[in-house]
């Protein structure tokens, strides 16, 4: 019998439904179970694995025909299961009696309205991965700062000799998707996913036991047409809450109120001011906790935090309390916090010489990204700005330059047209070499106290493979005037 599941807008009560009607509920009832699964992604090749490792006979279909799709289908092919690239048979996955999507995949692709005009239901990967897990769950969502809140309580858990295993939503080689952590043999002490809107939509008893929403604006619009849908699978974080469920939520946050609703359980709240209701906050500048009534616990200067910008404070800020709440004492909190790395590319810090910072925020690939890069920074800038044009209105900078940036530098294909867009909002120069010469450029122009920032708002293609590899390039130069 087909899994009558979740298509992103089921409540609780559907969730329920879904369970009676002999849906595959938990560790070893795979077994023999017939298992569809859509995309051959990071998390479509996890889950077969998942599924394959618990005894299910595993369908894997992708559109997809390119060589690291086959790669990844032959793989699966080699461990037991069937593999089809090209088209999905939706007979088969009609048949099935669990059916797991990939994140990436929109509820209004083909396949799924087809599926969802047959009555078939599916789950996302990592509520599959959840079912596997044998431990307690940290879940944590939001608009922005998920992947670094994650890593960040994983860092911080295991500094207080704690052990996390962390994933999901993460990606870019940085952490495994959910269903990995399942394969794992050692159980941890905590499992830490990031969960998009995207995994939280086709959620049926996804229930974390600690749920960590970092912040909420409209995003994806793309997808979901109006911000109410986006939001809607957010909350599906909520749907299972009991009064056993903890919730570490940002303070005075109408949105992220709205989104929790009367979801049971404790909440505690993190935020830079202190307040009645706020339990980790920046205290005289020291990123600070109260883990008991009386004087707050300080754990660290928020000018030692190695993450940049203002909105990483309160990233660590929310970091730091989940971690409390998962039994993290303020020793290893203070030590985790002092030894926070940065993500690559995304305001990372990768040389400092004569008290010039070099900073890599070569990810900012759009106008929106730049902005919120140099809002975030408190230092004089000077910024590398460039790439290939992809049309966006770099005028839309030009306030968040002024006071802030001491020189622009633009450069690749884009330069020209950022040259004139933004003309007047800060001194420019147009450079028409590779990034040696905007690097060589920088080091002239820059002062002690300045940040050398490379955040683009443009894509890199014009002059790398990517933007990880427009980065390294950027952080190798830095370092060699270092
Ligand atoms: N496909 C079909 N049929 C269709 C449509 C698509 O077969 O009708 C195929 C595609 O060809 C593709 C696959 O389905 O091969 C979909 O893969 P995917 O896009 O879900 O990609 P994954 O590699 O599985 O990566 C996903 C997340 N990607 C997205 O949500 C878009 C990764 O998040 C995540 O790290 C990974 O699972 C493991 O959990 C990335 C991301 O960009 C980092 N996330 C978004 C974000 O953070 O904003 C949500």
């Amino acid at each position: 019998m087909a899994t009558r599941g979740g298509s992103g807008s089921a409540g609780p009560e559907e969730g329920k439904r879904q369970g009676d009607s002999g849906e595959v509920v938990g560790g070893g009832e795979l077994y023999g179970k017939k298992v569809a699964v859509i995309g051959l992604g990071a998390s479509g090749r996890a889950a077969a694995r998942l599924a394959l490792e618990k005894g299910g006979e595993v369908y894997v279909s992708d559109l997809r025909t390119d060589a690291q799709a086959t790669a990844g289908g032959a793989e699966l092919r080699s461990m037991g299961a069937d593999v089809e690239s090209g088209r999905h048979d939706l007979e088969r996955m009609a048949r099935a009696d669990l059916v797991v999507v990939s994140p990436g995949i929109p509820p209004d692709a083909p396949v799924l309205v087809e599926l969802r005009g047959r009555g078939v239901r599916w789950i996302s990967e990592p509520e599959l991965a959840v079912r596997f897990f044998s431990g307690p769950l940290i879940g944590i969502t939001g608009t922005n700062g998920k992947t670094t809140t994650a890593l960040l309580v994983a860092h911080l858990l295991e500094a207080s000799g704690l052990r996390a295993a962390v994933g999901g939503n993460v990606g870019g080689g940085l952490a495994p998707a959910a269903s990995e952590l399942a394969l794992l043999g050692d159980a941890p002490d905590w499992y830490v996913l990031e969960m998009s809107s995207f995994q939280l939509a086709d959620t049926v008893r996804f229930r974390p036991d600690i749920g960590v929403v970092t912040n909420l604006s409209p995003d994806h619009l793309d997808r979901y047409g109006n911000v109410e849908a986006y939001y809607a699978d957010k909350a599906r974080l909520f749907v299972n809450a009991d009064a056993a469920s903890r919730w570490v939520l940002p303070a005075g946050d109408d949105a992220v109120r709205a989104l929790a609703g009367d979801a049971p359980g404790s909440r505690y709240h993190f935020g830079f001011d202190a307040g009645d209701a706020v339990d980790a906050w920046l205290d005289e500048g020291w990123l600070a906790l109260r883990t008991a009534v009386g004087a707050p616990d300080r754990l660290l200067p928020a000018d030692d935090l190695p993450l940049l910008g203002r909105h990483n404070r309160l990233n660590a800020l929310a970091a730091a309390l989940t971690a409390h709440v998962a039994g993290a004492g303020v020793d290893g909190l203070a030590r985790g916090l002092r030894t926070a790395r940065p993500l690559p590319h995304r305001l990372e810090p990768v040389a400092e010489v004569r008290g010039i910072l070099w900073v890599n925020d070569s990810k900012a690939t759009n106008v929106a990204a730049t902005r919120s890069a140099l809002e975030s920074l408190s230092r004089p800038v000077i910024l590398l700005l460039g790439g290939k044009d992809k049309g966006e209105d770099f005028g839309q900078l030009a306030s968040a330059l002024t006071g802030r940036v001491r020189y622009v530098l633009a450069f690749g294909a884009a330069g020209p047209r950022i040259a004139r867009e933004i003309e007047g909002a800060a001194p420019i120069t147009l450079i028409s070499g590779g990034l040696d010469h905007v690097v060589q450029e920088a080091s002239v122009c820059a002062r002690e106290g300045d940040i050398v920032l490379l955040s683009p708002a443009c894509s890199s293609f014009d002059m790398f493979a990517n933007y990880e590899d427009r980065g390294r390039r950027f952080a190798a130069l830095a370092r060699e005037i270092a």
